[in-house]
């Protein structure tokens, strides 16, 4: 297949599992297109199958707001026509699933039918697609998708009830590539951040209100105070700088280090013991996924879809959005053997591998030839 992918090339989920799908989808043979406004994240290594196709967005004295969505619609018309594309996969509903409605009806005027899926990954249902600045062009191009995928059942569910929906969906959830996440022998990493061998937890995100970071670190505090041991905060954004004040406010900062958005996430997440996840909505919680590829155990919030990925009580816990007392308990319960914390550590493996990238990448191409068969 020729596949054209559009997604934010960022470090964010939806960027991160539209570069993996892609990548693994050129493994297998596959064509694929990236179509965004530059190289996507993880995209930065030669491979014959892989191409990328960057839209510009011209800045005219007149515009305020230059038109981006009109870009990719006009560029995704051009890659089409010229790399004669046979189906699109837009990541994120806004704007690229109602640009990819835009050129499929451009190059209907060409005699060209390609049709187009659209997935949901969570804030663009959950934050943003509920706000009415967006969503009737939400509902709108979701339900003139040729197909639409949510990560978890939840975000399914969540979709089905905000939005005026006259289609299927079909859930196809977050997946992890072992050949890159898996546990690294990085000993000497883990006796600089804990000389004393203290346990050593982690939260990874973009720093998004969402998240709740300030109860990953209150949530610390009262670990720190049964269980010596150390955070590492990865990643950045928006409450950085109000979580590093909040450490020093709360005396841990001198176990608590920042250390910013990192590549070799796996390698961090490999000296790890705990992986604290509080969000106040996560759809499917692709970090915790990729922490416990690495045999980390995940206290997580019950919120969205983390229930279908985190096992309560087998490969971590999870607790009421909020309850940092309970998160910081079941913490401890884990911590405080050696024996319970590296049950927690297998059982968080063996429960990644039911999102292998191998068993999840032939649910997405066989739902693209489903959608190109039924055009
Ligand atoms: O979590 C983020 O802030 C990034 C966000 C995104 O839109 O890129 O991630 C969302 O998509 C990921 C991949 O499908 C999911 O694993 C995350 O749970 C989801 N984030 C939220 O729902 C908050």
């Amino acid at each position: 297949m020729k596949i054209g992918i559009v997604c934010y090339p960022t470090f964010g989920g939806s960027g991160v599992v539209a570069t993996e799908l892609g990548k693994a989808l050129a493994d297998e043979g596959h064509q694929v297109h990236f179509i965004t406004y530059s190289q996507p994240a993880r995209l930065d290594f030669f491979s014959e199958n892989l191409f990328y196709h960057e839209v510009s967005v011209r800045d005219y004295p007149l515009f305020d707001y230059a038109p981006y969505e009109s870009a990719l619609a006009s560029k995704l018309v051009d890659v089409v026509r010229f790399e004669q594309l046979d189906i699109l996969h837009v990541h994120y509903a806004i704007p690229h699933a109602s640009a990819a409605f835009m050129a499929k009806q451009i190059l209907e005027s060409y005699g060209i039918n390609i049709p187009f899926v659209t997935t949901l990954h969570g804030t663009d249902i959950t934050l943003v697609g509920k706000d009415p600045t967006y969503k009737p062009v939400v509902t709108f191009s979701i339900n003139k998708s040729d197909g639409v995928t949510t990560v978890s059942q939840d975000l399914k569910e969540d979709t089905l009830k905000h939005f005026d929906i006259t289609r299927e969906i079909k859930v196809i959830p977050n997946f992890i590539d072992f050949s890159r996440f898996s546990l690294k022998p990085k000993d000497h990493f883990k006796k600089a951040i804990a000389p004393n061998n203290e346990r050593i937890l982690i939260h990874t995100s973009n720093f998004r209100k969402v998240k709740r970071t300030d109860d990953v670190i209150r949530m610390f505090q009262k670990i720190q105070e049964k269980i010596p041991s150390k955070l590492l905060m990865v990643g950045d954004g928006p409450e950085r700088a109000y979580n590093e004040q909040l450490c020093r406010d709360m005396g841990v900062c001198d176990h608590v280090r920042f250390l910013g958005k990192q590549d070799a996430i796996e390698e961090i997440l490999s000296v790890s013991d705990l992986f604290l996840m509080p969000s106040e909505t996560e759809s499917f919680g692709l970090a915790a996924l990729e922490a416990m590829a690495c045999k980390v155990p995940i206290i997580t919030s019950n919120a969205g879809g983390l229930p279908e990925l985190n096992v309560d009580g087998y490969c971590g816990y999870m607790s009421n959005v909020g309850d940092i007392d309970d998160m910081a308990s079941k913490a401890i319960s884990i911590l405080q053997s050696d024996e319970v914390l590296n049950r927690f550590k297998e059982n968080a493996f063996i429960r990644a591998k039911d999102f292998d990238l191998k068993k999840i990448l032939p649910d997405y191409i066989s739902y693209y030839n489903q959608v190109i068969e039924n055009q």
